[in-house]
């Protein structure tokens, strides 16, 4: 018994020893000191040993199972840390390889401007309003001195949903519902941006749905001249202190009299070049004094209250501030062009 105790001693150690993996290891183990193993079967069969072998062979079968034990565990831990370095050096990371780029992200080019519009606006004591996209025809047209079948309402043609319900083709109603809603009540000052509709057939200037920003004063003794004093603020705020600014005479049925602003040309200062098509000036808005009749519509006594009302298109703004030549590049996202205007 003793010798069979030693020589599975012997072959256990060996065995761990040749073991190369952590899965070979644990066969070993299992084949030798498991429930079926060789040292449990002699434990198991010590009854049929007589009184003074019985102590004997007992010690040393512990004996043996403890050097096989330490053995395993001692070999353990050789494959273990094998292991971890194969692992560590197939996970080296390369902390010299340039990182991956993480791309920012940032406002569309028209709402930071619209946003850059409405801050200048507010700096000048004006509130920022909202109206409906699909709006009434009296809005629309007939609060704004445009009763039905008026010839004037050819110059914005119009999607209609029924006959009284269109899509806003300006942001001019906002103006006939403030003042609506204030019924001559209370001087008032706003802006109003928002989109609109025309059925108008796309092209580089051109688009069936853009942006307008309107803005409406109105209040005792509101004149001319204060429309030109915040126009040319505005102007050479939002293009630059050297621009110019020029009123020349129009026609919108809601303001008499009616103008069209222009800036001076930033390419030729007015001198005429290609890009302002040798004038010298280039269109911005439209714009006039509030017609009496859209303010006694609303409530408004015109003996008392007047004001002044304009109406822009920042993506034609724009085009002219960053020389873009398409109008149709603030629709379709490209964030090639989108890119250029994200500010850091
Ligand atoms: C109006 O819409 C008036 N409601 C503006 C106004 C308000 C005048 C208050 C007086 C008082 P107009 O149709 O000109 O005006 O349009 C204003 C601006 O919208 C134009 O100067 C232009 O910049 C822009 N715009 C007009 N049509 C289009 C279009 N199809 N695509 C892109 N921009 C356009």
């Amino acid at each position: 018994m003793k010798e069979k105790l030693h020589a599975l001693e012997t072959e256990a150690l060996e065995q761990v020893e040749q073991a190369n993996s952590l899965a070979d290891l644990q066969q070993v183990r299992v084949s030798y000191l498991g429930k079926k193993g060789p040292i449990t079967e002699v434990l198991r069969g010590m009854g049929k040993l007589s009184k003074e072998e019985r102590p004997v062979i007992g010690e040393l079968a512990n004996k043996v199972r403890e050097a096989i034990t330490i053995a395993i565990e001692a070999k353990k831990q050789v494959l273990e840390e094998a292991v971890l370095n194969q692992q560590l050096k197939s996970e080296t990371i390369d902390v010299t390889l340039p990182g991956r780029p993480v791309e920012v992200g940032g406002p569309h080019l028209l709402t930071s401007l619209v946003t850059e519009i409405e801050d200048l606006f507010i700096g000048m004591g004006f509130e920022v309003r909202e109206g409906p996209e699909v709006e009434t025809d009296y809005y629309n047209f007939e609060a704004l001195n445009l009763p039905k079948d008026h010839p004037a309402r050819d110059m914005q043609d119009t999607f209609y949903i029924t006959e009284e319900l269109l899509m806003r083709t300006h942001t001019s109603p906002v103006q006939a519902r403030t003042m609506g809603e204030y019924r001559g009540s209370k001087p008032l000052k706003m802006i109003c941006p928002g989109k609109v509709y025309r059925r108008d057939t796309d092209d580089a200037t051109h688009s069936h749905q853009f942006t307008q920003v309107e803005g409406l004063y109105v209040d005792k003794n509101v004149r001319m001249s204060d429309l030109k004093g915040v126009l040319n603020q505005f102007a050479k705020q939002f293009f630059g202190a050297e621009r110019e600014i020029r009123l020349r005479p129009s026609f919108f049925p809601f303001t008499e009299p009616s103008v069209e602003m222009d800036i001076s040309c930033k390419v030729c200062h007015g001198k005429g070049c290609s890009v302002c098509k040798q004038t010298g000036w280039i269109e911005i808005l439209g714009a006039g004094m509030v017609h009496p009749n859209v303010l006694e519509m609303a409530g408004y006594d015109s003996d008392v209250y007047s004001g002044f009302a304009f109406g822009m298109g920042p993506e034609r703004i724009a085009m002219l501030k960053y020389g873009i030549d398409d109008i149709r590049q603030f629709y379709t996202n490209d964030r090639r062009f989108l890119g250029q205007y994200h500010q850091a």
